[in-house]
C-alpha cells in the first residue's frame, strides 16, 4: 500500500463547459489543486460547439444561468427572451475571466484516458496531448451530456465531394451557404433551429426527415430593460421556484386536466400556451405526460397547426407527427419553421417513402433518385449520456473498464457515481434529471453535492469514496420503477440509446424532476451520505 503517494493534483477535472466551469470555481475556493483539461481551444462545452446558424437555449435566458453569484447574475444583461449561442458563449467567457478560472485550465487537449491505481489510490490521466500523464486524487467528469456528435453510418458518405457538417462541430469561422445548395439531415431540436436560417441564405435547401418532431413556437424577443430588471430585483425568489420545481424552469401552472375539459376550452387553452411559446405549451395540462389520450389532443393540436400552416398537403402530411406521444422526444422549439416549408427554395425528403440509397460524389440518391447537393448539413445528435464517458478509457478497481461496466446500459448512484470506481464523480450523468431539466439548476445541485461531499471526506480524513453496487441497485430499480409505463417508453429516443445502431434501450434519465432529485440528495448527504464506503 502507498498511501502516501502525492498525487499532482487534488482534483481533475474534464471539460469546460458550464458543469466543468461552476466545479473548478467551487472546488479553488476551497483550497485544493485542481487541473481542468478541454478538448476545445476556449470555454464554453455545448457552447463553444454548437455554432451553427439559429443555434439558441429553448429555455429562457434569465433562467439559463448560474445564481451562485449574486453580483454576476445583477450585471449580466441578457438581450432576448432566449439567448443565442453566441450570448451564452460570452457570457461563459465572462464568467471565465471574471473568477480568473481560465490559468488553471489547459485548453485543446482532450482526455483519452482515466485509471484508478489501487496502490496508490489515485487516478491516472492521460490526454492526447503526449506523453505527459498528471495524477489526481479525484476526477470530476464534467463531459455533457450531448457532447458526442453522431455521424450515421451512411453508404457512401465519405464519396461525397462536397462539404460535410455536424451542428454540434461547426466551424469556428462560419459557413457562408450563398448560391449553395445545402441538404440538412436530421429535424431534431438543432436542425429545426438551423433549417429556416439556411433556408434565407442558400441557393436551395433539401431538409432529409426520418421522424418529424413536435415544433412549438419559441416567440423569442427582445427583453426590454425593465423586464430583465423585474427579474434581477427577484432572482432569490426566482432561482428558489426552479430548484423545487420539476424541469428546473418557470412555467405556467397546468390549467386542470385535458380530458375533463370541454373540447372547446381545451383548444382555447393550447391557442392561449401556443401564443406564449416555448415549453409551457407542454405543461398546458397536467395530465399531457401522463396519460396517452389527453396527450393525443395536444398531438392533435399541433398537427392542426402544421395543416394551417403549411401550403402544400403533402408536405405538411409529411411535417405531422404521427404514432409516439408529444414529448416523448424532446419537443423542438422553432422560429418560422413550418412556414419555411411554404419557400420555394426550400424542398421536404419524407425518408419514410424515400429512404435514402446511397451519398454519392454529388449529393444524396435516395429511391426516388438524385438530390445534387454542395453542402451537406448533419443535424442528427448525439450519443447522449454515455457517450462522453464511453469515449475515454476509464478503467476502475481491478483495471475494469467503464464501457464493459456498462455494457448492458449505465449504472449510476444518483448519476453521480458509479461501483466499482472510487473518487470519481459524473456531472450530469446517466441516472440524474439533468437532460429533461434546465441543467444549469441540475449542474449546480449536482456539483454543489459533489463539492460537499469532498469537504465532508476531507473533515473525516477519508482518502477514497466509493457508491456501493447496494445503493446504485437500488437507484437504478428506482429509475426503472418510475419510468415503468410513462409515456417516455413510447418513441425512439435518445432518452432510450434508441437513436444510436447498438445501445442497450434503457431509460437513462431520472423522471422524478430536479426538486425531488434535490431533497434525496440532500436527505442521502444528511445522514452521513449513505450509499457509499470510504476508506
Ligand atoms: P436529436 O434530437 O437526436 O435529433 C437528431 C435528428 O437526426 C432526428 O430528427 C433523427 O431522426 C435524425 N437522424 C439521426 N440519424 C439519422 C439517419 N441515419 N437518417 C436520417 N435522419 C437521422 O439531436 P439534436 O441535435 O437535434 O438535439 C439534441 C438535443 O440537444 C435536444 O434534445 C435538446 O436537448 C438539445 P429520428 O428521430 O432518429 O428518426
Amino acid at each position: 500500500n502507498n498511501d502516501s503517494a502525492e498525487p499532482t493534483y487534488d482534483v481533475v477535472v474534464v471539460g469546460a463547459g458550464f458543469a466543468g466551469l461552476y466545479a473548478l470555481h467551487s472546488l479553488r475556493r476551497r483550497g485544493v489543486s485542481v487541473r481542468l483539461f478541454e478538448a476545445g481551444a476556449g470555454v464554453g462545452g455545448t457552447w463553444f460547439w454548437n455554432r451553427y446558424p439559429g443555434a439558441r437555449c429553448d429555455v429562457d435566458s434569465a433562467d439559463y444561468s448560474y445564481s451562485f453569484d449574486d453580483a454576476l447574475q445583477q450585471e449580466w444583461e441578457w438581450t432576448e427572451r432566449y439567448p443565442t449561442q453566441p450570448e451564452i458563449l460570452r457570457y461563459l467567457e465572462h464568467v471565465a475571466d471574471r473568477f480568473g478560472l481560465r490559468e488553471d485550465i489547459t485548453f485543446g487537449t482532450r482526455v483519452t484516458s482515466a485509471h484508478f491505481d489501487e496502490q496508490s489510490g489515485l487516478w491516472t490521466i492521460g490526454t492526447d496531448a503526449g506523453s505527459e500523464t498528471v495524477t489526481a486524487r479525484w476526477t470530476v467528469m464534467a463531459t455533457g451530456a450531448l457532447s458526442t456528435a453522431r455521424l450515421p453510418a451512411i453508404d457512401g458518405l465519405d464519396s461525397f465531394t462536397g462539404e460535410i457538417l455536424h451542428t454540434a462541430q461547426w466551424p469556428t469561422d462560419g459557413v457562408d451557404f450563398t448560391g449553395k445548395r445545402v441538404g440538412v439531415v436530421g429535424t431534431g431540436s438543432s436542425g429545426v433551429q438551423a433549417i429556416p436560417v439556411i433556408a434565407q441564405q442558400a441557393d436551395r435547401l433539401t431538409v432529409f426527415q426520418r421522424t418529424p418532431g413536435f415544433v412549438i413556437p419559441a416567440r423569442n424577443r427582445p427583453l426590454d430593460a425593465g423586464e430583465l430588471a423585474a427579474i434581477k430585483s427577484d432572482y432569490p425568489a426566482r432561482r428558489q421556484l426552479q430548484r423545487e420545481s420539476h424541469g428546473g424552469w418557470i412555467l405556467p401552472p397546468p390549467v386542470g386536466s385535458a380530458l375533463q375539459t370541454e373540447p372547446e376550452v381545451r383548444v382555447k387553452e393550447y391557442e392561449a400556451r401556443w401564443a406564449m411559446g416555448g415549453l409551457a405549451f407542454q405543461t398546458t395540462f397536467d395530465d399531457v405526460m401522463t396519460d396517452l389520450a389527453a396527450n393525443e389532443t395536444s398531438a392533435d393540436f399541433v398537427r392542426s397547426k402544421i395543416r394551417e400552416t403549411v401550403t402544400d398537403p403533402d408536405t405538411a402530411e409529411s411535417l405531422c407527427p404521427k404514432g409516439y406521444p408529444l414529448g416523448a422526444k424532446r419537443v423542438c422549439i422553432g422560429t418560422d419553421y413550418y412556414e419555411t416549408y411554404n419557400r420555394d427554395n426550400v424542398a421536404l425528403v419524407d425518408l419514410r417513402s424515400d429512404p435514402i440509397a446511397e451519398i454519392v460524389p454529388e449529393g444524396v440518391r435516395t429511391e426516388s433518385g438524385l438530390h445534387e447537393l454542395d453542402t451537406l448539413v448533419f443535424a442528427t445528435g448525439f450519443d447522449a449520456l454515455t457517450g462522453a464517458l464511453g469515449a475515454i478509457d476509464i478503467r476502475g478497481r481491478d483495471g475494469t473498464t467503464l464501457r464493459e461496466t456498462w455494457r448492458d446500459g449505465p449504472r449510476t448512484y444518483l448519476g453521480v457515481a458509479v461501483a466499482g470506481f472510487p473518487n470519481l464523480f459524473v456531472i450530469t450523468g446517466p441516472g440524474s434529471p439533468s437532460v429533461l431539466s434546465n441543467v444549469v439548476v441540475s449542474i449546480e445541485q449536482h456539483v454543489e453535492w459533489v463539492v460537499g461531499y469532498l469537504d465532508h471526506l476531507r473533515e473525516h480524513g477519508a482518502r477514497l469514496a466509493e457508491a456501493t453496487t447496494q445503493a446504485q441497485d437500488e437507484w437504478g430499480d428506482h429509475l426503472t420503477t418510475i419510468a415503468a409505463g410513462s409515456i417516455y417508453q413510447q418513441a425512439d429516443s435518445w432518452y432510450l440509446g434508441a437513436n444510436v445502431p447498438g445501445k442497450p434501450r434503457v431509460f437513462m434519465p431520472y423522471l422524478g424532476g430536479v426538486g425531488n432529485y434535490r431533497n434525496l440528495c440532500a436527505r442521502i448527504a444528511a445522514d452521513g451520505y449513505r450509499g457509499f464506503t470510504t476508506t
